[in-house]
C-alpha cells in the first residue's frame, strides 16, 4: 500500500498547475477564453478536430462514407490544436461548449446543426446517410450497446491509465495499478466479444467498430502510450486480428492522417478538403 502524504484541504483552490503534461491548458472553469473565428470550406460538413483517437472516430466514419461513394458526406477538416488552446476560442466554444475535439457543423440544415461528442457525431452521420448503423432493432441496439460501452469505458483508458502511465509528472503505483487492472479487463471484454464475431456486433461493420478501433485498436497495435509490453497486448489475439483487419482498410489509413499535427512533416495534414490531400502521403 502506497504511503499517503496528502491531506485534502477543506476547500480545493486552483493555485498552481499540477505539473502534468496538459497542465498549462487546464482550468476549473468552462467557456471561451478569447475571440477566435473558425475557418470555413465549401463542403456540407465542417469538422474541427485533431488526429487523437477521439478525432479519428469522426474521420474514420467520414472516410468510410466517402469510400462508399457518398459524395454528400464530403467534408472540410480543420486542425484545432488542443495544446495551443484552440478549443477555448469563441467560435469553437459556440459549437462545443465542452471545449473538446471533435466538433462538427452540418451546413446543409437551416439553421446549421452543431454536433459535439464523438459518439453523437457517429450516430448523426450514420443516421443521416443510413449506413453503418443497422436499422433492424436487435442489431441497432447491439451497435448502440457497444458505442455507449466505448464512450463510458474509454475515460478509464485515456484519463485514467494513459494519464498516470504516460503523462503524470511522477509514476504513482496506486493509480497505475488501479487503471491497468481496469484496462486489461476492458481488453479482455473486447477479446471475448471478438472471439465469436468478425466485427464488434457480428458480421456488420458499424459505428461501434469505428468508435472502439481508434482507442483499443491503437493500443493493441502498440501505437498508444508506449504500453504494448506493459499490457502484454499480443495476448489478446482476437482483438489483434480485428485491429489489423480495420487497420488495412483504406479509409482507416486516411482517417489517421487527417488533422495530424505531429510526426514527420510529410505525415502531417493540418487541413483536409479532398482526396487529393492524401496524394503522396499513404
Ligand atoms: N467524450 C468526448 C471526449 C473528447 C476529448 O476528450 N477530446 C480531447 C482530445 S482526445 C480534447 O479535446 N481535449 C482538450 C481539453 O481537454 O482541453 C468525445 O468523445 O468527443
Amino acid at each position: 500500500m502506497a504511503n499517503v502524504t496528502y491531506v485534502p484541504p477543506k476547500v480545493w483552490t486552483f493555485d498552481a498547475e499540477n505539473g502534468g503534461e496538459f497542465a498549462s491548458i487546464n482550468r476549473p472553469t468552462a467557456g471561451a477564453r478569447d475571440e477566435r473565428k473558425l475557418p470555413r470550406g465549401k463542403h456540407p460538413f465542417q469538422l474541427y478536430s485533431m488526429a487523437t483517437p477521439n478525432g479519428v472516430k469522426a474521420t474514420l466514419l467520414f472516410e468510410e462514407l466517402i469510400e462508399k461513394g457518398i459524395v454528400e458526406a464530403e467534408y472540410d477538416a480543420y486542425l484545432v490544436s488542443i495544446l495551443s488552446g484552440d478549443q477555448f476560442g469563441s467560435e469553437f466554444v459556440d459549437i462545443n461548449p465542452n471545449s473538446k475535439i471533435p466538433a462538427m457543423l452540418d451546413t446543409t440544415t437551416t439553421p446549421e446543426t452543431r454536433v459535439f461528442e464523438s459518439g453523437s457525431i457517429l450516430v448523426y452521420l450514420a443516421e443521416k446517410f443510413d449506413t453503418f448503423l443497422p436499422s433492424e432493432p436487435a442489431k441497432r441496439t447491439e451497435t448502440m450497446n457497444w458505442l455507449f460501452w466505448q464512450m463510458g469505458s474509454t475515460p478509464f483508458l485515456g484519463g485514467g491509465f494513459g494519464h498516470f502511465y504516460n503523462y503524470a509528472p511522477e509514476k504513482f503505483e496506486y493509480p497505475i495499478d488501479r487503471y491497468t487492472m481496469e484496462v486489461k479487463r476492458q481488453l479482455d471484454v473486447l477479446d471475448k466479444q471478438l472471439e465469436k464475431n468478425t466485427f464488434i456486433i457480428g458480421e456488420d461493420y458499424t459505428i461501434a467498430d469505428m468508435a472502439i478501433w481508434p482507442w483499443y485498436g491503437a493500443l493493441v497495435l502498440g501505437r498508444l502510450y508506449d504500453a504494448a509490453e506493459f499490457l502484454q497486448v499480443e495476448t489478446y489475439s482476437n482483438l489483434q486480428r480485428w485491429a489489423k483487419m480495420i487497420d488495412a482498410r483504406p479509409a482507416a489509413k486516411r482517417a489517421c492522417l487527417v488533422n495530424k499535427s505531429w510526426g514527420e512533416e510529410s505525415q502531417q495534414m493540418h487541413e483536409r478538403h479532398s482526396m487529393d490531400d492524401f496524394i503522396g502521403k499513404l
